[in-house]
């Protein structure tokens, strides 16, 4: 299988052990599997980009900034897996041919615009991948934002419409952690990939790669 990862930055949290214990979920994964892993910028990318929004950089060149705190997270992350690539590839492309010679590849951001959400889905249409893994810090898609709304239910599966429809109902209201953001949604739902989000733990991630029912199925 091919199989991608979007791990989160604050899931890689600063922690060495904890990166240690999601390279080895991701080393036994690509045992079988080709694995594409796409890491988030995390605190490095919200403070970078906090400081240089002060200093009175443009939002482009804000995402240009996040684009690297991602690359350097992702090089963290190379550094606990011996058998991944040690380039960071820049677009899809490289990504590809980087996986014909390595089972695990580690990539950042690309280009300015959107979150590595998006990155990472446009990276699973890119190389027709069989599984995308959203892992993030909350356990699935809600009906709301959970965090301020007791009310929020989880759901347990969705068609990518209907992710789509509540990713776009949220992301309306200013302020908002969404758990996908929205173009991520809307190539999930272009290319049907079959996607999980899930809580970002090595336990869930090896239950998703399994198809074992963890967080939220889009299918
Ligand atoms: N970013 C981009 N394009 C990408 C990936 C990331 O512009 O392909 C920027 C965004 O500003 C994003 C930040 O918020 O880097 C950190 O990525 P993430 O942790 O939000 O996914």
């Amino acid at each position: 299988m091919k199989v991608v990862l979007s791990l989160g930055g604050s899931v890689l949290s600063n922690e060495s052990e904890k990166i240690r214990e999601f390279a080895k979920t991701i080393e036994s994964v690509a045992q079988q599997n080709q694995v594409f892993v796409v890491v988030g910028g995390g605190k490095l990318a919200r403070e970078y980009i906090k400081r240089a929004r002060e200093l009175g950089a443009s939002e482009t060149f804000c995402d240009y900034i996040g684009i690297a705190a991602t690359r350097l997270n992702a090089m963290l992350l190379i550094s606990a897996i011996p058998s991944a690539a040690k380039k960071v590839p820049v677009d899809f492309m490289e990504a590809e041919e980087l996986s014909k010679l390595y089972r695990v590849v580690v990539m950042g951001g690309t280009f300015p615009g959107h979150t590595t959400d998006a990155t990472a889905a446009l990276l699973a249409e890119f190389i027709k991948a069989d599984v995308f893994i959203n892992a993030t810090n909350v356990d699935g898609v809600y009906s709301a934002d959970p965090k301020s709304d007791t009310s929020a239910v989880k759901y347990d599966r969705l068609s990518p419409q209907q992710l789509v429809e509540i990713v776009s109902r949220s992301s309306a209201k200013a302020g908002t952690n969404v758990v996908i953001d929205l173009l991520a949604a809307k190539i999930i739902e272009r290319s049907k990939i079959k996607t999980y989000v899930i809580l970002g733990t090595p336990e869930n991630i090896m239950k998703a790669v399994k198809g074992e029912a963890v967080g939220t199925v889009i299918a």
